[in-house]
């Protein structure tokens, strides 16, 4: 970083601290991910400097022939990858690839069926306090009080009842596998369309760790940046049909000029995703989450759901006497980075819920294994069961320093 350095050497000093932090500490947050250095290098090429509304040979700017590859490339990956008919690069985020989607297949004031936040949804899935909650009529279907898993039958009675346009699948704090073929029957019966919302899962679909939801959806969404280990940016996969309607809904309909060195960076990652060492990586996510948990619930900690099939696992922190947010900030004293989260029929507000969301992409993307990930989990029980303890969580905060010492954040 010489260049900055020189011209500004206050934010050159704050790059630095950043990549040290994320070196000196073990990082569970389950939507974090470390990129590569090839994807590193895409991000931070000169295609920023390009302007290129529009789609590849139809651009509203002259000198995008170069780019219209970039794009390309990316467009023909995704779809490679995922199986899907087509592909957009350009949603800026998950929640602006959401937001094309359904500005693509509804009307504003039209009826929507999503999963509840609190249960395991997402803000752009109609939350009140998003645009998404304001523009349509979004109602919201639980998991099961008994099992804390998503209940067909509970889902197909609403929709049955309400009638929704839209029925969307996907979750941002769900531990367990989402049976897509199965919300695609309830989807046909009522005659809605199906849309997909798969970022936290997507490094895990495209290394068939996870069921694709891509063959049963009209649409899917997602990130880049989560499981899936590219760039922080967004991606539309849909039918051929629905193809020219989500195009024009990203561009002209939400956004502008699309950020071309994401684009590229986000053709280096699904390039990345259809390698071996790739899959690999995505099975290593699941087994390091399953070590997680199996060690935090002999530990005394309550697993909401009982268990986890993908990258995350949550835990209610009630079982221990904290809250979430209390919990967290005892974590962090030990170097260990989670998110408090929302528990399903969780009777605590969002700020100090009664959940902590741990999840493995990060530090399986270091190397760390099973035995490593075990002694996180053990650290994790110490430090909740002996919150108080400051010599223990010191003595804790070394050991997380040195493990993380063994595993660099490049990769
Ligand atoms: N904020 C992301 C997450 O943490 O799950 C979703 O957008």
């Amino acid at each position: 970083m010489n260049a900055l350095r020189d011209v500004d050497p206050v934010l050159a000093d704050i790059i630095v601290r950043e990549e040290e932090r994320q070196r000196a500490e073990v990082n569970l947050i389950a939507s974090e991910n470390i990129v590569s250095d090839a994807v590193l290098e895409a991000q931070g090429s000169v295609l920023t400097n390009k302007y290129a509304e529009g789609y590849p040979a139809r651009r509203y700017y002259g000198g995008c022939e170069v780019v219209d590859e970039a794009e390309n490339l990316a467009r023909e990956r995704a779809c490679a990858l995922f199986g899907g008919d087509h592909a957009n690069v350009q949603p800026h985020s998950g929640t602006q690839a959401n937001m094309a989607a359904y500005s693509a297949l509804l009307n504003p004031g039209d009826r929507v069926l999503a999963m509840d936040l609190q249960h395991g949804g997402h803000l752009s899935h109609g939350s009140r306090v998003s645009l998404t909650g304001k523009i349509y009529d979004f109602h919201h279907y639980p998991v099961s009080p008994k099992t804390e898993l998503i209940d067909l039958d509970i889902v197909g009675a609403m929709a049955k009842e309400l009638q929704p346009k839209l029925i969307i699948a996907g979750a941002s704090a769900y531990p367990r596998i989402i049976d897509f073929a199965g919300f695609a029957e309830i989807c046909n019966e009522v005659g809605a369309f199906f849309l997909v919302d798969m970022a936290h899962i997507a490094g895990l679909v495209a290394a068939d760790e996870h069921p694709s939801p891509v063959p049963h959806a009209d649409v899917v969404t997602s990130t880049t940046h989560k499981t899936l280990r590219g760039p922080r940016s967004g991606l539309i996969l849909c039918k051929e049909k629905l193809a020219k309607k989500i195009d024009s809904a990203v561009f002209p309909g939400g956004q502008g000029g699309p950020l071309m060195h994401q684009v590229a960076a986000r053709a280096v990652c699904f390039e990345e995703a259809m390698t071996s060492s790739f899959r690999e990586y995505a099975a290593k996510i699941r087994a390091n989450a399953a070590t997680l948990c199996e060690i935090l619930s002999e530990g005394g900690l309550r697993i909401v759901s009982g268990g986890t099939d993908n990258h995350l696992v949550l835990v209610d922190v009630r079982s221990v006497g904290l809250r979430g947010d209390v919990a967290e900030e005892h974590l962090s004293r030990a170097g260990i980075v989670v998110n408090m989260n929302m528990i399903p029929y969780d009777p605590n507000p969002p700020r100090h819920p009664s959940g902590l969301r741990l999840g493995t992409p990060t530090i399986t993307s270091r190397g760390l294994g099973a035995e490593e990930t075990g002694r996180i989990g053990r650290w994790i029980v110490e430090v909740l069961q002996n919150p108080t303890d400051e010599e223990r969580i010191a003595r804790i905060g070394n050991e997380v320093r040195e493990l993380c010492d063994g595993f660099p954040t490049r990769i």
